[in-house]
């Protein structure tokens, strides 16, 4: 039988895969991955003949009435005469888009020009502003560029000293590991696998207190100031904020910062001088340090640090995020975030919005304006001033976004909601009309990696019977509102991105297919055909105008919620290796079910004696949002003060049950890592 080669439908480490003409899945040596998968990778073909699979429209004019079976015809055109009917009454805001960071760059780009061009609604976001957008905004603000590896995985190999703030790599991204062979620090309030592996390695394991990332990151500059390891030379030459920056860290010696975050201030100094030390050495930030309602600025106390320690754009040493979800990098580039369009561009910029509506052959005036963040678009659904109607494409919102009951009850209040998905999960069985489309192994289309590297998708079998394409959805609801422009076959749409993107930040237009199939290794910007892409930024310059980074002043700010006597505990959330974000795709895979099967609670044995629970008890764990029921698991190396969930598992079992919307201000990244519970015996 053919295979044709292919990549993981999960995470941003786009595994190499071979994928046969039955949905088999073998592991194809790739670089990222180097003939690896992880159990998740393992077993996605599974859900290809999932029993569960949705193969036909499903339809309901009334909440109060099952979802019924119709025909596509019937399904889409009443989805346009609703939209239609809704806007005239409403305007055009009163639809809304949701989109997500699993969608290839194709449907992503499509999915922001449907939004703008065929809805004309500024109501569009999507579920990477829970994923990426704390680590983008720093990014943006120190090195002028959001990629968020500015180098490929491989430069990893032979660090001496990776520092990862906030990852869990050995569960979120396995095969990374393989590239992690020097020495580690991981910093997570939990003893993970990766914590675990960073003590064998000769590193450490620093756990700070949830939400207090900033502090120590204060405290570990302080230190490299103070023990004389900054790259005076580099930061003169490279940079501009150090000043600004240190005014605030000069409060932060390494033993005032302890007392906050609960990390030795003689660990600060031990890996501060690790890191000045080694001549290749990293600094990796991932969601733990990221997302909190002052994310941006967590990530940006650690880009300070390594710019003092003249890291980034140096040959064998960087900064980086680990970007999650599988195209978590590409679908934030091509227009599906409230505020941008394709190419990286803001919406607000009026050279921006010429290029693009140029490209789309409208007038640039008619293209709205910067629509609210994921996290407000849902608080508003329903409302007086709010949309009426939404679109989702590829995010199980009841499970994955933050204080889930109050999601729930917007969803509720809304006229219409469409989800388009291939199984049944959460969001998609409270919806009107759901919409079954093809998976990954299915379907065209490129996805862009944790590393800026663009990659194909390929179709290896045909979709089941009565299954379409995102592509062909998005295009065929164009068609029924009488807009051109929409076409539904990847390539066509790619090469329309190419234009779009031309001169962006994320610079596509070089990008083909024929590239791509013959191994070239493009990593944005690829401005032209002729251009060999850019594995390396900054190597020369960074990306803001002077050709320096910034270094931003940026001091402590507490979390949103503070544990107090009703609410003794920091809770915070997380992943396990075999399950994928809101488990809408693992849990229905039996293996990986049968490892993990339900919610628990990881909880320190003496915080677990002082609430009257033993291992292997059913526990309520609850806010001031909302309660869930997990399973204790007493573990030893936690802090006493913090418990963990993981956030895979949906109804009551649902972490987001107690998490808090509290937002970033510059991100709208919600503080999904802190929240103050208590816990309760069942
Ligand atoms: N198995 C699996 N792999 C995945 C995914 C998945 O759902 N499952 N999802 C993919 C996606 S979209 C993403 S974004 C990535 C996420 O990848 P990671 O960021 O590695 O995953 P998380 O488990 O969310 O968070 C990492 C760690 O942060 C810790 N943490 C919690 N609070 C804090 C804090 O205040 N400070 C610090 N320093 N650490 C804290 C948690 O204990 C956790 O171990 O994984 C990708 N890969
Ligand atoms: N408490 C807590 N909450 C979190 C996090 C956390 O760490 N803690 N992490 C946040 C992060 S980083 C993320 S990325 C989000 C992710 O959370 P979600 O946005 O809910 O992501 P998924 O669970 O991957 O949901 C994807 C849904 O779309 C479907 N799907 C997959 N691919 C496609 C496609 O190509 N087209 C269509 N139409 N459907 C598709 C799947 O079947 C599934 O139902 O969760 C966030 N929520
Ligand atoms: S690490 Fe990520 S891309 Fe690789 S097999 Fe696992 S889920 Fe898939
Ligand atoms: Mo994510």
């Amino acid at each position: 039988m053919t295979s044709v080669p292919s990549h993981c439908p999960y995470c941003a480490l786009q595994c190499g895969q071979w994928i046969d003409g039955d949905g088999g899945v073998d592991a194809r040596e790739f670089p990222t991955n180097r003939g690896g998968l992880c159990q998740k990778g393992w077993t996605s073909g599974a859900l290809l003949d999932h029993p569960g699979r949705l193969t036909t429209p499903l339809l309901r004019t009334s909440r109060d009435t099952p979802l019924e079976p119709v025909s596509w015809d019937h399904a889409l055109s009443y989805v346009a005469a609703r939209l239609r009917a809704l806007r005239a009454e409403h305007g055009a805001d009163a639809v809304a888009v949701f989109g997500a960071g699993g969608l290839t760059n194709e449907k992503s780009y499509l999915l922001g020009k449907f939004a703008r061009v065929a809805l004309g609604t500024s109501q569009i976001d999507y579920n990477g502003r829970f994923c990426m957008s704390s680590a983008a905004a720093a990014g943006n603000r120190a090195f002028g560029v959001d990629r968020g590896l500015p180098f490929p995985v491989t430069d990893l190999d032979d660090a001496e000293v990776v520092v990862l703030a906030g990852a869990n790599v050995a569960e979120t991204m396995p095969p990374l590991m393989g590239h992690l062979t020097g020495r580690l620090v991981v910093i997570d309030p939990r003893r993970t696998p990766t914590a675990e592996r960073a003590i064998a390695s000769g590193g450490l394991h620093l756990a700070p207190v949830p939400g207090t990332d900033l502090v120590l990151a204060l405290g570990m500059l302080h230190a490299a100031v103070v023990d004389g390891h900054v790259d005076a030379d580099y930061l003169a030459e490279r940079t501009t904020g150090f000043d600004d920056a240190w005014a605030l860290a000069a409060q932060w010696w390494p033993e005032r910062a302890e007392r906050v975050c609960g990390v030795a201030a003689a660990d600060m100094r031990t890996v501060v001088g690790w890191l000045a030390r080694a001549q290749r050495r990293y600094v990796l930030t991932a969601r733990g340090a990221e997302q909190h309602a002052h994310g941006v600025d967590t990530v940006s106390a650690w880009i300070n640090l390594s710019l003092a320690l003249g890291l980034p754009g140096r040959e064998g040493s960087g900064f980086g995020t680990i970007t999650g979800q599988g195209n978590g990098q590409g679908g934030r580039e091509h227009g599906q975030k409230a505020d941008q369009l394709p190419g990286y561009r803001m919406i607000t910029d009026p050279a921006a919005r010429a290029h693009v509506a140029g490209v789309w052959g409208v007038d640039p005036d008619d293209l709205p304006g910067p629509g609210r963040s994921a996290t407000e678009l849902l608080a508003a659904l329903g409302r007086d001033d709010g949309p009426r109607a939404m679109l989702v494409f590829g995010s199980n919102v009841l499970v994955s976004a933050p204080d889930a009951r109050s999601v729930a009850e917007r969803l509720a209040a809304l006229d219409l909601l469409v989800v388009a998905d291939f199984l049944p999960g959460e969001t998609a069985m409270a919806a009107d009309v759901v919409l079954p489309v093809a998976q990954w192994a299915e379907e065209e289309g490129t996805m862009t990696n944790l590393e800026g590297r663009v990659l194909r998708r390929r179709r290896a079998m045909t979709p089941p019977s009565g299954v379409r394409t995102d592509l062909e959805v998005i295009s065929g609801l164009a068609d029924l509102l009488d807009v051109k422009g929409f076409p539904s076959d990847a390539e066509e749409v790619f090469e329309e991105l190419r234009l779009a993107s031309a001169g962006g930040p994320a610079d596509y237009s070089g990008v083909t297919y024929a590239r791509i199939d013959a191994g070239e290794a493009l990593h944005w910007p690829v401005p032209g055909e002729g251009h060999p892409g850019t594995p390396r930024l900054f190597t020369d310059r960074f990306a803001h105008a002077d050709g320096r980074a910034r270094l931003i002043a940026v001091d402590h700010t507490e979390a949103a919620e503070l544990p107090d006597a009703g609410f003794p505990l920091r809770a915070t959330t997380g992943r396990v290796l075999v399950h994928y974000q809101s488990g809408a795709q693992t849990r229905r895979v039996a293996e990986l079910a049968g490892i993990s099967p339900e919610a628990f609670v990881e909880v320190h044995p003496d915080t677990a004696v002082r609430a009257g629970l033993v291992d292997g008890d059913r526990a309520r764990v609850v806010s001031r949002r909302g309660s869930t029921l997990a399973r204790v698991r007493c573990v030893g190396s936690l802090r006493p003060d913090t418990v963990f969930l993981p956030f895979h598992f949906g109804g009551e079992e649902a972490a987001n049950n107690l998490t808090i919307a509290a937002l970033d201000p510059i991100s709208r990244m919600p503080e999904f890592k802190v929240c103050a519970v208590r816990l309760e015996r069942v």
